[in-house]
């Protein structure tokens, strides 16, 4: 494959971003016809921010899997589409070519099929990283079917919310995943999930760790018999591979859940066209993807990460991704480096608490490990700092290998600012420059754009790229809310952002209530309602801190009734009740126990000055006096309850 739209030189770049200002549907109109279309579109773009609408290729029909598959099968069939690492390294690898990879999703979909799913039908994946979870979202988006993967660190409660939200009929999961050295119970999870639950007809589980689980008759069947049915029906009924569905450009492919400053998480939408061109663009572009590579995306399927750089990015441009079951430090702290040396990785895409975690083993992990084949690297999920991104240079990269720190969003689908590995400058912990398509602004408190460089302010964007989310599932005004009416016609990111003299950005980090734990996007009202469902709780507060690690730690702040009982006690009592509510990921760090909350008059929690006390700015925590008890301040700081 070749990639006409892959970007090469600085000007080439400077060329084409300012096509994309000047005339957007000229320029995602030539980079769309290099896929597989059933029917040509009528139109590139329709939109306005104040519904607000985004249309890509309306009238456009096609299949996203046969553009990440089929289409890829009579000149690189026997091409790796997916290499499997498994978490114990002494286990088989799997190599999954793009002709496996037809047969095994084609098999899938047709089990959805036979187990009554159709098009548009709500399906909720819950798995591990093994390949069968990439056959499953790929048999959904072959049938029309809409997916949406819940990350296995969430509890049975945030997966009933989402079932009930997305009023899902379906499952696929397993009996259990390994993560390094635990077994986390799947199955036994999403049983948990389904008590009360009214919608859910049919689950599928997979086998991965042969743990006991409970199988319903009429609800519960196993992934080895369906596929085996399936592939009877080949030889019986000579259904030779499930045919695609055609979709329309605009029809949804996906929904992903993701934390907000309300309590409650979000269903973004996105749908098959749009996002197709514009994770494949992207990918091509900002890791500059050369036929043959091997690319090792770290994230997990689980997150927008693995949705748009493990399977449809880099599928659909016939990559080789490289998906690995565990995690970096089992079974020790150089695993990345073992998988790097084992399969010759050309391109390393991860997270900065990773890398800051790996940091801490310091240099021994590497000893032994040849990491002469990695030509660029990547980081995404959070800021990166000046030390991480220098460690990740200088021993992983050898100062050898372009970093790209990518900017981007799970309601953008794709990368929106960073700079091009090796062909547009590159800056330690600056995103830089925005990806052609993306026009990106900084604006005040007062909504009034900030212009010229050397400037900051909440970003925003001014048109819609094709990756756009369409709406937030079942709740099209929650999405308008949320995203366009804080700042008229434009989309609010959530993010601060400075741009520096010669206007590169630098992503400071949510500016909203919402934090990123280890590049987690976590609401601070999400943790706050987990911790008061503990009976003893009258009220809390969260904010976030900085942490070495994870970036930012979650800390709590509680009014506690449960008077006399071990106060230590109470608090593994709410952190356990957290985790038994939204799930593990969202643990606060630090919780203490306060009597009083710093409120204003009318009753408003000041974040700002708990998040100064939490940061250990005890100094700074500015003005007061708004304060209906300004006295609970002095109290929090000197820890009196
Ligand atoms: C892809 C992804 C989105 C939030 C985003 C921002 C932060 C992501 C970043 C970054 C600084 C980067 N973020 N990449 N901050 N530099 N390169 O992570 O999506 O999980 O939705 O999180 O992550 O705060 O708003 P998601």
């Amino acid at each position: 494959m070749s990639y006409p739209y892959q970007l090469k030189t600085f000007e080439e770049y400077k060329e084409a971003y300012q096509k994309s200002v000047d005339d957007p549907e000229g320029f995602w109109g030539d980079i769309a016809q290099h896929f597989y279309w059933r029917q040509p579109w009528n139109k590139v773009l329709n939109w306005n921010f104040t519904e607000p609408k985004a249309e890509w290729f309306a009238g456009g029909k096609l299949n996203i899997t046969e553009n990440c598959i089929d289409r890829h099968l009579e000149t690189m069939g026997e091409q790796p589409a997916i290499i499997w690492e498994p978490n114990n390294p002494e286990d088989r690898v799997r190599v999954v070519t793009y002709n496996r990879l037809h047969k095994r999703v084609c098999q899938f979909a047709q089990v959805l099929k036979n187990n009554g799913v159709k098009k548009g039908d709500r399906v909720c994946i819950y798995m591990g990283m093994v390949p069968e979870l990439a056959y499953a979202v790929l048999g959904c988006a072959r049938i029309g079917a809409i997916h949406s993967v819940v990350f296995g660190g969430f509890s049975a409660q945030s997966i009933a919310n989402r079932l009930e939200d997305a009023q899902a009929q379906y499952i696929v999961t397993a009996d259990g995943a390994y993560r390094g050295d635990k077994v986390i119970p799947l199955k036994d999870v999403v049983d948990d999930a389904l008590i009360g639950n009214k919608t859910v007809k049919k689950i599928i589980v997979y086998t991965r760790t042969r743990l006991p689980v409970s199988m319903l008759k009429g609800r519960d069947v196993w992934w080895e018999d369906e596929m085996e049915y399936a592939e009877t029906q080949v030889e019986k009924e000579g259904v030779v591979s499930c045919p695609a569905e055609v979709m329309d450009a605009e029809d949804p492919l996906f929904i992903l859940y993701t934390s907000g400053s309300t309590g409650k998480p979000k269903g973004v939408v996105h749908t098959c066209g749009g996002y197709m061109v514009y994770t494949a663009y992207t990918f091509v572009n900002v890791f500059q993807y050369q036929p043959g590579q091997i690319y090792f995306c770290t994230a997990d399927i689980g997150w927008i990460t693995g949705h748009s750089y493990i399977l449809y990015g880099p599928l659909s441009v016939g990559a080789t991704s490289l998906m690995f079951e565990g995690v970096p430090t089992w079974p020790d702290a150089g695993r990345f480096w073992d998988i790097v040396d084992k399969f010759k990785v050309n391109i390393l895409y991860t997270a900065p608490t990773a890398i800051r975690s790996l940091m801490g083993f310091g240099l021994q992990p590497f000893d032994g490990k040849d990491l002469s084949s990695l030509k660029v690297l990547g980081t995404v999920g959070e800021p990166i700092n000046e030390e991480a991104w220098h460690w990740y240079d200088e021993h992983v990269g050898k100062k050898r290998c372009p970093i790209v720190d990518t900017w981007w969003q799970t309601e953008t689908a794709g990368i929106m600012i960073s700079n091009l590995a090796g062909v547009t400058p590159s800056k330690p912990t600056f995103a830089t420059l925005p990806l052609p398509g993306v026009q990106p602004v900084l604006v005040d408190e007062n909504g009034n754009e900030v212009e010229g460089n050397n400037v900051s302010g909440n970003l925003c964007i001014k048109a819609p790229w094709p990756g756009i989310l369409r709406t937030t599932y079942g709740d099209h005004e929650r999405c308008r809310l949320n995203y366009f009416s804080t700042y008229p016609n434009l989309y609010f990111t959530g993010d601060g952002a400075l741009r520096d003299e010669t206007g590169f950005y630098r992503i400071t980090g949510r500016v909203d209530d919402v934090l990123n734990v280890s590049g987690h996007r976590i609401g601070t009202a999400e943790v706050e309602n987990a911790i008061n469902m503990h009976a003893g709780v009258v009220e809390s507060a969260v904010v976030g801190y900085p942490h070495t690690i994870k970036g930012q730690g979650i800390y709590a702040y509680v009014i506690f009734s449960g008077g006399s009982h071990d106060l230590e006690l109470s608090k593994k009592d709410i952190t356990a009740t957290v985790s038994r509510i939204i799930g593990p990921i969202a643990k606060p760090d630090k919780i203490q126990f306060v009597k009083g909350l710093p409120k204003t008059r009318s009753g408003k929690i000041m974040r700002r000055i708990l998040r100064k006390i939490a940061e250990g700015d005890l100094q700074n925590v500015g003005d007061i006096t708004t304060l209906l008890d300004p006295a609970v301040v002095e109290d929090i700081k000197n820890g009196r309850l």
